[in-house]
Formats: C-alpha cells, sequence, structure tokens
C-alpha cells in the first residue's frame, strides 16, 4: 500500500484525460516530427511537458478574474498588483510584462551592451537568448555539482564564488552589468540556492558595484528549500523567507506562470529609480502601457491573489513533497535520475538511461518521444537540443546534462496519477534497449527546440 498526504485542497472543477492506444500515440508523435512540444494536448494523458501556465487556479483567483477592470490606463488591478509584489518581493518598482521572456527583453535591452558578459548559476534558455541578443555573453558560475547528475547537494544551485572572482578580475567589473542569480535553477533539475549564498555573492558584487537580478520564477519552492535545509531558518515563514531572498538582489525577472500561479503573466521589478523610468520608456514599446504591460486586468488580479496563495506553507509543501515522492519511486527503481530531487520537476538522466546511445544521438528528446508512445505521457527534453548552438562558432553545446524533464503542474495531479507515471517510466527503463536515436529533419536558427522536428536514425 502506497503512503502519502491528501491533497491541502478540494477539487471544483474536473477536466476529462483522454486516452489513445499505442498505435494511435506512435502516429500523433510522427505527426508531431518526433517533438513533445509539437503533439496535441488533446492526445496526450498525464502532461508534464512543463509546470509554465498549466497550474490550477484556485475558486479565489477565479474570483478575482470577474473583477478585472480592463480599462486601458490605470486599472485597479494593476495597483493590486503592484501592491503585492511589492510587499512580498520587497522592490521599490514593478513593471509588468506578458510573461517572464518579456521582462527578460526590457532588462538584457536596458543594461546589456555589445562585448558584456553576464555571470548566471547556469543558462536558461530565453534568458540566455535575451542576453546573447542585446550583445553579451552569457558565463556559467554554478558549483560544478550541479552538471553531475549523480552528486548529492542540499544547494546544488549555487554560485562559486571562485568562478565569479575570476570573471571579475579577468574582464573587470564594468563589463559585467549584472549578475543574473535564478532561483531555482530550472536546466540544474529545480535545484535551490541557499541564502548563505545569496548573502555571499551579494557581498562580493556590492565590494564591485555589481548589480544582482534574480530569476525569481521559481523563487518560493526556493524559499522552501531554504525553510528546510538551511540552518536558522525552521521557524520562519516562507513570506519572511522570500523576502530576505529577495534583498540581496537589485531586482528581478519574473515568469509569473509558475510561482505567481497563473496561466500567463510577468513583471519586471528593481529598486533603481532611473531603470524604472526607463522601463517605462520601453515597455510601451514591446507589451504595453507600465500599468497593464503584456497582460488583462482580470490577469493582473489573479496574478495578486496567487502571489499571496504562493507562500502558504501547506501549499508549497505539498507542490514539493509531491515531486520528490514521484522521484523516489523512480530511484527505488533504478531508474537514473538527477539528485536530489528539485522543487519542479523530477529530471531523467538521460545518458544513463540510454547509455547506448551518443549524445549526438539525441538521447534526450528520443527517450521523451518513447515515454509519449509507451505511455501517454509528455515530457521535455533539457538536453543538447535545448541548449542549441554557440553563437560564434555555430556548434552544438554540448551540455553535461542530458535530461528528460517530468515537470509537475501545480495543484493540478494527484499522488494517484505520479504511481502512474513512475510506473510507466520504469517500464520504459526495463526495455530501454529498444529505444533509437534521432536526428534532426528541421532545426530552427533559435531557440530551436520548440519547433524542430526529428525522425529516428
Ligand atoms: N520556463 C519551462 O517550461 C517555459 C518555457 S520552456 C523555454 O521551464 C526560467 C527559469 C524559466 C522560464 C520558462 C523563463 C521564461 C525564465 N526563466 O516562459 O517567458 O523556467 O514566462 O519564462 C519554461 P516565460
Amino acid at each position: 500500500m502506497n503512503h502519502y498526504p491528501a491533497e491541502p485542497f478540494r477539487i471544483k472543477v474536473v477536466e476529462m484525460m483522454k486516452t489513445m492506444s499505442k498505435e494511435e500515440r506512435e502516429a500523433a508523435m510522427i505527426e508531431a516530427g518526433y517533438n513533445t512540444f509539437l503533439l496535441k494536448s488533446e492526445d496526450v494523458y498525464i502532461d508534464l511537458l512543463t509546470d509554465s501556465g498549466t497550474t490550477a487556479m484556485s475558486d479565489r483567483q477565479w474570483a478575482g478574474m470577474m473583477i478585472g477592470d480592463e480599462a486601458y490606463a490605470g486599472s485597479r488591478n494593476f495597483l493590486h498588483l503592484d501592491a503585492v509584489v511589492k510587499e512580498y518581493y520587497g522592490f521599490k518598482h514593478m513593471v509588468p510584462t506578458h510573461q517572464g521572456r518579456g521582462a527578460e527583453n526590457l532588462l538584457s535591452r536596458l543594461k546589456i551592451k555589445p562585448g558584456d558578459i553576464i555571470p548566471g548559476n547556469m543558462y536558461f534558455t530565453t534568458t540566455r537568448y535575451h542576453q546573447e541578443a542585446n550583445g553579451g555573453t552569457f558565463k556559467d558560475i554554478i558549483i560544478d555539482e550541479a552538471h553531475d547528475p549523480s552528486v548529492d547537494h542540499p544547494f546544488k544551485g549555487n554560485i562559486d564564488l571562485t568562478k565569479l572572482q575570476a570573471l571579475i578580475d579577468e574582464y573587470g567589473a564594468d563589463r559585467i552589468p549584472y549578475v543574473c542569480l535564478a532561483v531555482t535553477v530550472n536546466l540544474a533539475g529545480g535545484q535551490p540556492v541557499s541564502m548563505q549564498n545569496m548573502r555571499e555573492v551579494s557581498a562580493l558584487c556590492k565590494k564591485h558595484n555589481i548589480d544582482i537580478f534574480f530569476d525569481a520564477t521559481r523563487c518560493v519552492e526556493n524559499a522552501y528549500f531554504i525553510k528546510k535545509r538551511e540552518e536558522g531558518y525552521k521557524h520562519t515563514s516562507i513570506k519572511d523567507i522570500l523576502l530576505e531572498m529577495m534583498s540581496y538582489g537589485d531586482g528581478c525577472t519574473m515568469s509569473g506562470k509558475k510561482d505567481c500561479m497563473v496561466n500567463i503573466g510577468g513583471f519586471l521589478a528593481m529598486n533603481d529609480d532611473t531603470l524604472f523610468a526607463r522601463s517605462k520608456e520601453l515597455v510601451v514599446v514591446f507589451e504595453g502601457m507600465p500599468s497593464y504591460g503584456g497582460m488583462a486586468g482580470r490577469d493582473m488580479e489573479a496574478m495578486a491573489i496567487g502571489i499571496k496563495e504562493s507562500v502558504d506553507y501547506a501549499y508549497i509543501a505539498h507542490r514539493v513533497e509531491q515531486v520528490k515522492y514521484l522521484g523516489d519511486q523512480l530511484e527505488a527503481a533504478g531508474v537514473p535520475i538527477v539528485r536530489p530531487v528539485g522543487g519542479h520537476a523530477v529530471f531523467l538522466d538521460a545518458r544513463a538511461f540510454l547509455s547506448h546511445l551518443s549524445q549526438d544521438q539525441l538521447p534526450a528528446q528520443a527517450l521523451a518521444a518513447h515515454l509519449y508512445i509507451e505511455s501517454g505521457v509528455r515530457s521535455m527534453e533539457r538536453g543538447i537540443v535545448s541548449a542549441g548552438r554557440n553563437k560564434e562558432t555555430g556548434k552544438n553545446h554540448s551540455p553535461k546534462l542530458e535530461l528528460v524533464r517530468l515537470t509537475i503542474p501545480r495543484r493540478v495531479y494527484t499522488y494517484a496519477h505520479m504511481d502512474v507515471v513512475a510506473d510507466a517510466v520504469i517500464a520504459l527503463y526495463n526495455k530501454r534497449e529498444s529505444i533509437t536515436g534521432l536526428e534532426f529533419v528541421y532545426e530552427p536558427p533559435m531557440l530551436r527546440f520548440f519547433n524542430a522536428r526529428f525522425k529516428p536514425l
């Protein structure tokens, strides 16, 4: 008998799921060019593609949607969101954006000039894209442990201060517009950063007059890990931990589609008055008026309420522990996964899972495709395909981590669904030798993973 805690919510609305035969799924995958991004959502049984925008909103959020003020300027929902962001994140100013990459676009255009270096704790696809599009070069300064799926570390997202200092020595602080500090680190496996590390990074950056901008996308999950793992925070509320985390930075970009618990939205926050004034000038070009960015009034209301709900301990504990439950089951069955299990997803180590394939045979892409064909579970490649090509040499980036992400949407699936997923992955692991590699038949020039098409080798 399985033992797991009950969900801390009642289910008010349900969406029926469709099951299909293996033959039907195979045909759907061929049509999608072996890219799980290109499947029809209707053809998916359990959808673990992403936790982005897939959150089930609460009754209160839906009620908030009804009081959306859709005035072109000065919406009351903006004033609510503005107040909530300031209260929960502690920054002086904020500008709403349609989603996280909208905020990344604004920040990168405002802060980066050609030749600049942007240190960060592991790349993220859209973040690096905007940094490079503005003439910057991303430099990875995460601790070495993060690149090894089998190494256990409570804060595997930490920045290596020696690597940061070496960049400052090599390029000079003037060429570093800011450090991009992600909490948690998505592509390392949803790994957290410790408060102590943030404090130390902040001290080093202050010494050299370098700003820190958080990628706050999954900051509440990071706060939960601090509460659980770092000495001195056991009795501190998630809200207070979050505020302390953000106090070590000068601002943040936020994809509201994750830890703000909404289906669309984001923001750019900062303390600097001049940067805020320039952000308001730029946001009208790409997003909309500073009082809505790219969002509808009703969406801003849902996000304001979602931010308050996100720091509720019962919610965040259930969310992170449910992810761990899935990871523990896979690990117990000997399936290679990234350790320790992170906040939003279980990452399969595709190199070890499909050890008969080399990285240029795209093992993670092939594994994601076959998991869908076998079980109807949709996952996402996070390996060589996602990493793209070096902008100077045109060669593939070859990340050490070749992963398939089983991403758990917030408040959507139950523990029983996790059992189904675990069984599916274990069954596939037991016949892993039958999986062959893939090759590109269409490779888009940027962010290729979204629209690329493949065929079996
Ligand atoms: N993350 C994810 O599935 C959605 C798109 S996949 C490229 O993990 C971080 C850490 C993210 C992220 C999106 C963004 C961009 C920034 N930072 O999708 O534009 O995980 O809202 O956010 C996705 P938006």
